[in-house]
């Protein structure tokens, strides 16, 4: 038990930092009280989820919405708030001039603009010392005909490379699949096949994030992640949960149990280590964002709690008598377990709060923020 609770101990979940904005769908964006004006702000509301938790020591960064004149400045705030930046995010979706694609446009000028913005990427990364860049491309076409497809693969790696060659040594990224949207007919990097050659070809810095949401109903996630660990190309997670397409909801929400046996796949694959980033990359479009977060932070340590009780030696033995039932039984032990007692106590035993929904609650934070922050422009999905 307690080589379980040190695995808990040290699980690091970062959470987005444009989690804390305001977001919604197509249709409306609902305005909260208290939402973080700029990104000062968001990361103030990331350390409250790290305070009350001990489990978010990092926020990831996107930019431009948390663009600043001062990205050390920036870093030396999350500091002092107790985190630190992780993963910067890019973002070549929300420019007109992206409409046809971004790295994979047919205008050379475009695919320029778009490549630099993912240069200027890393050197937020070397300001803040983040050592991970997430790429994800909305790039695609809508019918049939519009654009040649396997011209776009070309452009795409042409544009990947040059990106790759920028990083610095102890740097990363991470290309990012999805099935579909905003592209209805092709997308440029619709699956983890794709990313993964992708990331082959590259080399050992390149390597593919799993975004939860990402994938056609009916996909077996833990297969791709259980093969990617396998392969040393699976670099970290988005997670969230989905009903229909990309729902962005809270982690562990939709299906909790996909999100065990996921967990289950990355510790049976070496993956529960630093090189594995577990993000978080959700939009609260009506329920409270930091409390939201800290759910969902709290939904990703009582998955992994439950995979780590898996009892893998009996798993071993029934797997290799050939005992369907039994192998099943010992995996649905643990999935059954109640882990909530032992993710109390681990709190506890850290200082903290072992409910951490109550204690961030009766804090009065989010009284605060919604008195302080009147005035100014909410952040929120696409500000
Ligand atoms: C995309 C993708 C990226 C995220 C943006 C906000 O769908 O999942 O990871 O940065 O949304
Ligand atoms: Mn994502």
């Amino acid at each position: 038990m307690s080589d379980i609770k040190a695995a808990l101990l040290a699980q690091a979940i970062e959470t987005p930092s444009w989690a804390y904005g305001n977001s919604g769908t197509r249709f409306k964006v609902f305005a909260q009280r208290g939402v973080p004006r700029d990104p000062y702000e968001k990361l103030a509301d990331a350390a409250q989820v790290h305070a009350f938790t001990g489990a978010a020591p990092s926020v990831a960064l996107h930019i431009p919405w948390d663009k600043v004149d001062d990205y050390a400045d920036l870093a030396a705030h999350a500091s002092n708030l107790g985190v630190r930046i992780g993963a910067i995010n890019s973002n070549v979706f929300q420019d007109d001039d992206y409409m046809l694609g971004s790295v994979t446009s047919p205008d050379a000028r475009v695919r320029r603009k778009a490549t630099d913005h993912l240069l200027e990427c890393v050197d937020v990364m070397d300001a803040t010392g983040s050592d991970t860049l997430k790429l994800w491309f909305s790039d695609g076409t809508n019918y049939p005909g519009q654009d040649d497809i396997r011209s776009r693969q070309d452009r795409l790696a042409e544009s990947l490379a040059e990106v790759y060659d920028r990083l610095g040594e102890h740097q990363r990224f991470l290309l990012e699949y999805k099935l579909f949207e905003p592209a209805f007919y092709t997308t440029d990097v619709p699956d983890w096949g794709t990313a993964y050659a992708h990331c082959v070809k590259l080399g050992p810095k390149a390597q593919v994030v799993v975004d939860t949401g990402h994938h056609a109903p009916g996909t077996n996630i833990e297969f791709i992640v259980a093969f990617l660990l396998r392969e040393g190309k699976l670099g970290g997670f988005d997670f969230n949960s989905r009903f229909y397409a990309d729902d962005d909801l809270m982690a562990g929400a939709a299906d909790p149990f996909q999100l065990f046996r996921i967990m289950f796949e990355v510790i049976r694959g070496g993956g529960y280590t630093e090189d594995v980033a577990f993000m978080l990359d959700q939009c609260h479009n009506i329920e409270p964002k930091i409390a939201g977060q800290i759910r969902s932070v709290m939904n990703v340590q009582e998955a992994t709690a439950k995979a780590l009780l898996v009892d893998r030696a009996a798993l071993a033995a029934a797997q290799s008598a050939g005992d369907v039932l039994g192998a099943n039984g010992v995996f649905m032990d643990a999935y059954n377990t109640d882990v909530r007692p032992l993710l109390a106590e681990v709190r506890a035993e850290q200082g903290l709060d072992p409910d951490p929904m109550a204690a961030y609650a009766r804090s009065g934070y989010f009284e605060k923020i919604a008195a302080e922050r009147v005035g100014g422009a909410q952040a929120g999905w696409g500000a």
